[in-house]
């Protein structure tokens, strides 16, 4: 059993950067009992800070691109200059290894002993759509906490790369050196979101590799998606040379100061915050839905009826959601 605590010590903690209470938090709005869940909520809407401080990055690319490594390294850089880094990590895919958190610390080995950094692994046993609201309110409760970098990493599964670029002021794609990679990327839609794509593990036998995709990349970009104060850029890095890492972080620098400059941040944390109160409509509804008593009386049946072919979906959906707003 986990200790509880009030609102205030929960809301105090935090705003004092308390690592712990922060850590505590985070474990309640991962929760799903209901008492936690309402509590958690009441939380966020204390600490949440009216203007954006915190930088909210987005990293994704294949499992073995490195990201770990890259953030290890490349956070470890920001501490040592006095920043304080938060990683958070969304990996569905952890379920099925049954979690990542070993992984995860020892990938990033300086960087979790570093005093200004905390690194939470991924929430194990949720569905995506959970993920989503808990990772967003965790990011809420990290930027309360005084971090000044958030990131929020996730691999190319299913929906999460989506659902990250729908929390976050910027988005970085890490792509491999070799062919295919890059086509993958664009294949997946993952163009469409990146801000940056840095072609990682760019040192070695691999650099040559590494440039010619950066070109590929660059080229792909150049019909990406463009708002008006930046057009997505490639890069290269390795973060076993360190090549590259200080161009990454100026980009990400540059980024943002255009990014305020236009006004684009507080619009998007607005949009990212209706979007993500439609989420929460369907989620509630979903949950009533399901509660329902008629429902969940009538729903073997219907369930039954629609695989064996004698209702069709939408005649049956019509049907129950009748029953459920009667
Ligand atoms: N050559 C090279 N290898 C790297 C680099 N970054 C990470 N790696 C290696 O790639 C493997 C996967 O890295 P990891 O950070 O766990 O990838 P993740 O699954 O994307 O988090 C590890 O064996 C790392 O040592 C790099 O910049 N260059
Ligand atoms: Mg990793």
């Amino acid at each position: 059993m986990r200790t509880r605590h009030s609102l205030e010590q929960y809301r105090d903690g935090i705003l004092a950067g308390d690592r712990v209470m922060l850590a505590k938090a985070i474990t309640l709005v991962e929760s799903r009992r209901a008492d936690d869940i309402a509590l958690g909520r009441k939380l966020v809407r204390h600490v949440a800070q009216a203007t954006p401080k915190a930088h909210r990055i987005g990293i994704t690319g294949v499992p073995g691109v490195g990201k770990s490594t890259f953030l290890d390294v490349f956070g470890t850089a920001r501490c040592n200059e006095g920043l304080k880094v938060a990683v958070l990590a969304v990996d569905p895919s952890s379920e099925v290894s049954g979690g990542s958190i070993l992984g995860d610390k020892t990938r990033m080995a300086q960087l979790s002993k570093h005093p200004n950094a905390y690194i939470r692994p991924s929430p194990s046993g949720l569905a995506l759509g959970g993920v989503g609201r808990r990772t967003r309110e965790a990011i809420v409760l990290c930027e309360a906490a005084g971090f000044d970098l958030i990131f929020v990493e996730t691999v190319g599964v299913g929906q999460s790369e989506t659902t990250v670029a729908g929390m976050v002021d910027v988005f970085l794609f890490l792509a491999l050196p070799g062919a295919g990679d890059e086509l993958q990327g664009i294949k997946k839609g993952i163009l469409e979101l990146a801000d940056l794509v840095v072609v990682h593990k760019a040192d070695g036998d691999s650099r040559q590799r590494a440039e010619e995709a950066k070109v590929t990349h660059e080229n792909a970009l150049h019909y990406a998606r463009s708002v008006g104060f930046w057009h997505p850029r490639a890069l290269l890095a390795s973060s076993r040379t360190g090549d590259g890492l200080v161009e990454v972080w100026d980009a990400l620098k540059e980024h943002r100061a255009a990014q305020v400059a236009a006004g684009d941040l507080i619009m998007r944390r607005h949009l990212q915050e209706q979007r993500a109160f439609w989420s929460f409509v369907d989620e509630g509804l979903r949950a009533r839905f399901d509660a329902d008593e008629r429902v969940r009386t009538e729903l073997p049946a219907v369930l039954k009826a629609i695989a064996a072919g004698t209702v069709d979906a939408g005649t049956a959906a019509d049907r129950l959601l009748a029953l459920h707003t009667e």
